[in-house]
């Protein structure tokens, strides 16, 4: 085989990264997985509430007085146990399919840091990588959280990104937000509320399907966040639609789940057949039977709700991991030809995450630019 200049050139300007088979590529949440990284519980820190970014992305639902109690900190020792037993397991899983698992580096997530405009006692955790990075296709995104503790939290999957840098994929940060206390505001009923001082949003606002984005307007993504990621995304093909009114709080993924193409997973205590996002009408849809809550309450306040059992992760558009403690939407799953494979997160809903949010899928073996609704 022959190697033109072109290619010599761009083979050294794009040195072989370890680790990693090429760019990322990451169109929608369903094309089959091929790498893929896994959170870490070790090292995690719950940012205290009395910081109202923390307050409102966290225990929106919980009032001043509530939350005058949380106190915030490390987690108990058995609960990180536990939970690097089921990332791990989860880990297994996904290998014995032939993904590339990757995870994040170990950070210390206890150290105080401030910026010009305040100070943050700790970090929070590298569990949820789902959280704060949008993959795009090719490009990763950084996105803006309104929470302060969350600042510093992608340094545990700096060295990965650069590593896809070197593969070719472009790296793009969101404006880094101020985070300033005029973000924040207090509504009539006394719970936090996030402004539109800023660009703000996470990762895990939003839901990939090709061409089409879906982006939660919420506590934890406002409206200024969409105007910016659509400024980026819309010169490039990308349709970026609002889904406003279904959950005021925080992340998409345990109210719409996008199965495969044509089957959408609906959170029936969130979503109506009236909201619905108009582009996913014309889908068939399963009503997420109602959740068993069978897990352990580790701590006082979990960070999620119960619903946090249909968090699941599309390893191929046949093939789902899910919560194993709901056997009924497995079953709901199996009913339209799905394939379960279930796994336990024993604090899941402690610490804020399921299996889509514990998971931040990088390459999956799909076409570019495919337009599911044309
Ligand atoms: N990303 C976690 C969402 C949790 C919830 O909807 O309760």
């Amino acid at each position: 085989m022959t190697i033109t200049t072109e290619q010599a050139a761009a083979s050294e300007s794009r040195p072989a990264a370890a680790g990693i088979s090429g760019p990322v590529r990451s169109p929608d949440e369903f094309s089959p997985l091929r790498e893929v990284v896994v959170g870490r519980a070790r090292g995690a820190f719950i940012p205290s509430p009395r910081d109202i970014s923390a307050w409102l992305a966290l225990y929106s639902h919980l009032g001043a007085a509530q939350v005058a109690e949380i106190q915030g900190g490390a987690l108990p020792a058995q609960v990180v146990a536990d939970t690097e037993e089921d990332l791990e397991t989860l880990v297994g899983t996904l290998r014995g399919l032939g993904v590339v698992v990757h995870r994040p580096a170990e950070v210390d997530h206890t150290r105080p840091f401030s910026t010009p405009h305040w100070e943050s006692p700790s970090g929070m955790y590298s569990y949820c990588p789902r959280d704060l990075t949008l993959i795009v296709g090719d490009t990763i995104i950084e996105t803006p959280s309104s929470v302060r503790a969350r600042y510093h939290e992608l340094d545990g999957l700096r060295e990965l990104f650069q590593r896809y840098l070197r593969a070719g994929s472009p790296w793009i940060s969101a404006p880094k937000p101020q985070l300033r206390d005029e973000l924040y505001e207090i509504g009539v009923d006394g719970l936090p509320a996030l402004g539109e001082q800023e660009p703000a949003f996470e990762a895990a606002n939003v839901l990939r399907c090709g061409l089409d984005l879906f982006y939660q307007v919420s506590s934890s993504g406002n409206e200024f966040g969409r105007i910016w990621l659509e400024s980026v995304l819309a010169p490039r093909g990308y349709r970026v639609h609002p889904v406003r009114d279904v959950y005021p709080f925080t992340h998409l993924d345990s109210t719409i789940s996008l199965i495969r193409p044509g089957l959408v997973l609906l959170n029936p205590e969130r979503v109506t057949e009236h909201t619905i996002p108009s582009a996913l009408r014309g889908w068939d849809r399963i009503w997420c039977p109602a959740m068993r809550e069978l897990r352990t309450h580790s701590t006082a306040h979990p960070l999620s709700s119960p619903w946090l059992g249909m968090n699941l992760l599309m390893v191929s558009p046949e093939l789902a991991i899910v919560d194993a403690a709901q056997p009924d939407l497995i079953a709901a799953l199996e009913q339209r030809g799905v394939g379960v494979l279930p796994h336990t997160l024993r604090h899941g809903q402690a610490l804020g995450g399921g299996f889509h949010c514990v998971t931040l899928d990088t390459i999956r073996d799909a076409p570019s630019g495919v337009d599911y609704f044309a």
